[in-house]
């Protein structure tokens, strides 16, 4: 008996202690009792927030999947539609005993009215921004009701609309009514040239109550002022709510660090202080990107307290890499440049543009993350641009990044229109511009702040002006709203907020068009595909810095399968016609592929060479921006992912298939790679590499046939310097075969170093369509361990082979070559959940 009086005398004491914590702790996870119901309608549907309209209407079976054939049409109305969410929750005494009570909203789509026991509390009117409102004023004790309407985006956009005297170029522009400038809202999610127009809403993010007693802290960031061999100069920066005045302990450790002056007290004010104090980190361990150094992460800990003992404390953790992060902008002999520099050493930018992996935000699991940085690690990228049509990414998206060695250029959320100048937007877009740039400063892979994506462009050349009729008065405010919006109030706030790291106002700065816009700053080139020059112009189209350029494909039969019926899967059916959301249509497509390749000769056929016209390009891309060493500082080719299955310039599909493209990026992306450079009847030899120091190789050179007998050898010794065009050689085709065999010879290339290949090309004389392939037979063997691996070999070349299992997954390498009498080793990951099946099968450019 006494043994319980102990217990319960000790618990009492934990709680006892646990109820007098300074600082904020959950309260309530809000995470049942949720309805959903049309506003107006009585119907109610059970719903697991986070969660929008569309993924709640689907999963009651009231709507198809929204990707599902042509879905996306009957749904439209949803738009249109005001949406109610209700809960409710009990409150429980000991709640009262907190100072301040609150209600935190991560993430509502987009115009929303919280109700708290039929009062209306906050109205939000911005999807990348948390609402927090003070509840315990409102609060009952006992059971509270809590509503939360959501009013349709077109709607309130249209009201915003109604107040301008003019009509702005919104990203909408085929809608009846070109709202998306007006709101706040992934803009994306209006339909782009790549997804669908579904317009969703609903709550996003996680909700939850707060409570906090004493104090609450909120905002810890950490810049870094210095860092030299000795220690690392950093100053930390928070804001703390008091509920009373008085004094505040604050004390920072780490397990990494010793860290120095680490312990500050302050007094504060009742209400909102903003402090901050400097320490700083003993022989720090550097942060380095990808290829280039360890990603050396501190967790800093810091403790709050009203004691000076600091016995009941409240502690949050950040997490952070130790850098400095530059990009050099200036003028230099070709015009100017755009050069990123990590810890005084510049290097080049290898990576892709990303766009949400989602439209049903909601919808979208960790795994798809994991599995996704995952990706463009092993694909060699060191920098991901996070691009300004999209969201803000969760949290986990730039962890992966800190942990992984990914640099994020990050967007702020807007492009490819103007937008509105009056006081509520500019406060409203000041509001989230702060609250971004807090969040995610403190992270080491943050490289690049940039206001919009293509919006100074499109204003300069894309002929608005006109196209709308403006007036010389609707010009120049037009253009007046967009300076103060991306060349003053932006920047001033990340200037406060985030030092460390450097803002470009809109991407690209330089435009197409002009050939000399190729000497300045950074580019997107689209001459290729919206301009419909051949792929060759990217050779001559040197910009310094590649922002986007890239070109479409099809996604795989089984991605496309998972929502769209077996009738449908015909590129001429109205589905396949209704996916294509690019102007030019799948005519470009098809007059590419025909340049290089057979004509196809069905849909699957149609995809395959597709993706290997994709590929094609990419390739001729990156070899191009990698070898122009004093010109070009990086290449982020457009684009990386998906938000749903249909055709797009994406390199992995949205089932996490890999494109033959994406196999190719990652092999141009190795750090030693060797570049043909391939006219009518010569090819130079030239290798590139990103190494941090130089390093001697041997260059392997083989005539062959496709039966795989070698006609010629030769070899070459070099040392390569990084970052500077390495030439190896020369080789004059007429010299090496007869006009007749340049169908049925090639050139195997190897570079070898400390005894390893580090990278093998095979250089062919004739464009596909030309080759002499023949029919193919190979042998396999399956071993499936932890990892599952595909042995094979063949007795002719098979050109292109694309591996395929009936499961999904991708390989560690495919749509590659298989040269005679070789054997091949290549790895297979499933996706999670996959299971196991061995039917292997080959499809290639040969015949069958
Ligand atoms: C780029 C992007 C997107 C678009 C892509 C392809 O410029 O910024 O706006 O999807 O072009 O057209």
């Amino acid at each position: 008996m006494n043994r319980f009086i102990y217990l319960f005398v000790f618990v009492h004491l934990l709680t006892a202690c646990h109820n007098d914590k300074p600082g904020s702790q959950s309260l309530h996870g809000l995470e049942q009792n949720w309805k959903l119901s049309r506003l107006g309608s009585n119907e109610k549907m059970k719903v697991e927030i986070p969660a929008t309209v569309h993924t709640v209407l689907y999963k009651e079976g009231l709507i198809n999947h929204p990707y599902q054939d042509d879905e996306e049409q009957n749904i439209e109305w949803i738009e249109n539609e005001d949406w109610a969410f209700t809960t409710w929750f009990k409150t429980s005494d000991r709640w009262f005993d907190y100072d301040r009570i609150e209600l935190n909203c991560k993430g509502l789509d987009t115009y929303a009215k919280i109700i708290l026991n039929d009062e209306e509390i906050l109205e939000a009117n911005n999807m990348f921004r948390t609402w927090s409102i003070d509840l315990k004023p409102h609060l009952k004790s006992g059971r509270n009701s809590l509503k939360i309407v959501f009013n349709s985006a077109i709607s309130e956009g249209n009201i915003e609309k109604q107040k301008l005297a003019y009509t702005l170029p919104t990203s909408d522009a085929d809608s009846i009514d070109q709202v998306a400038s007006f709101v706040r809202k992934a803009p994306y999610h209006f339909g782009w040239d790549w997804g669908p127009r579904i317009i969703t809403a609903g709550i996003w993010k996680d909700i939850e109550i707060l409570g906090w007693k004493k104090f609450k802290v909120e905002n810890i960031s950490v810049d870094i002022k210095e860092i030299n061999a000795d220690q690392a100069q950093l100053s930390a920066r928070f804001d703390i709510d008091a509920a009373i005045e008085g004094k505040v302990y604050v004390r920072v450790d780490s397990k990494e660090a010793d860290i120095q002056e680490n312990f500050v007290a302050y007094f504060l004010e009742a209400g909102s202080n903003e402090r901050s104090f400097d320490f700083s980190i003993p022989k720090p361990k550097l942060w380095w990107p990808n290829g280039m150094g360890d990603q050396f992460l501190y967790s800093l800990n810091f403790s709050f307290s009203s004691e000076p003992d600091m016995k009941s404390k409240y502690t949050e953790q950040i997490k952070t890499g130790l850098r400095k992060i530059k990009l050099i902008q200036q003028n230099d002999s070709i015009g100017k440049t755009f050069q990123f520099n990590i810890n005084n050493n510049n290097f080049f930018a290898k990576g892709a543009n990303y766009i949400p992996q989602e439209v049903l935000l909601d919808d979208l699991k960790d795994a798809s993350y994991e599995r996704l940085l995952l990706d463009m690690k092993n694909s060699n990228f060191n920098m991901v641009r996070v691009w300004g049509g999209g969201i803000y990414e969760r949290d986990l998206f730039y962890d992966l990044c800190d942990s992984l060695g990914i640099l994020v250029w990050q967007d702020f959320m807007f492009a490819c229109a103007m937008y509105p100048g009056d006081e509520d937007f500019l406060d409203n877009v000041s509001a989230e511009v702060k609250e971004q740039c807090i969040r995610l400063q403190n992270h080491p892979s943050l490289a690049l702040w940039c206001g919009n994506n293509e919006v100074d462009v499109a204003w300069k050349n894309w002929g608005w002006p006109d196209q709308f009729g403006y007036n010389y008065a609707q010009q120049s405010k037009i253009y007046r709203d967009y300076e103060v919006i991306f060349k003053e109030i932006i920047p001033e706030i990340v200037g406060v907020h985030d030092p460390d790291v450097a803002y470009v106002h809109t991407s690209p700065l330089s435009n197409w068009g002009k050939s000399e816009n190729f000497d300045h700053s950074s580019m997107h080139y689209w001459g290729v595909w919206h301009g419909e020059q051949p792929f060759e112009n990217v050779k001559s189209r040197i910009p310094r810095f590649m922002a986007e350029y890239g070109f479409q494909s099809f996604p795989s039969k089984q991605t496309l399968a998972e929502y769209i019926s077996s009738a449908n899967l015909d590129l001429s059916s109205e589905t396949m016609s209704n996916r294509q959301k690019s102007y030019k249509g799948n005519g470009l497509i098809v007059k590419h592929l025909e340049e290089y390749f057979p004509k196809t000769t069905d849909f699957n056929d149609f995809i395959y060479k597709s993706q290997l016209t994709q590929a094609k390009y990419m390739d001729m891309a990156i070899n191009t921006h990698r070898v122009s060493n004093k010109r070009c500082s990086g290449t982020l080719f457009w684009q990386l992912n998906d938000c749903w299955p249909g055709p797009s310039w994406s390199t992995i599909d949205y089932s996490g298939k890999w494109k033959a493209a994406q196999y190719r990026v990652k092999d141009r992306y190795a750090p030693v790679i060797l570049v043909p450079k391939q006219t009518r009847n010569k090819i130079d030899l030239l290798v590139d590499s990103d190494e941090r120091s130089p390093r001697d190789i041997k260059v392997i050179i083989k005539l062959k046939d496709f039966s795989g007998t070698v006609l010629f050898q030769d070899s070459v010794e070099s040392t390569v310097i990084p970052d500077q065009d390495n030439y190896l050689k020369s080789l004059f085709i007429n010299q090496l075969i007869p006009a007749q065999r340049k169908g049925t010879t090639y050139l195997q290339v190897q570079i070898w170093s400390d005894d390893r290949i580090l990278d093998e090309e095979l250089i062919f004389f004739n464009k596909e369509k030309y080759l002499a392939l023949e029919p193919f037979e190979y042998t396999h063997a399956i071993t499936s361990g932890d990892t599952i691996l595909v042995e094979l070999r063949s007795s002719t070349l098979i050109k292109n082979a694309e591996l395929i299992f009936p499961m999904n997954g991708n390989f560690t390498n495919n749509f590659m070559d298989i040269e005679a009498d070789s054997t091949y080793t290549i790895g297979f990951v499933p996706k999670e959940g996959e299971s196991f099946k061995t039917e292997l099968r080959i499809k290639a450019l040969n015949p069958n």
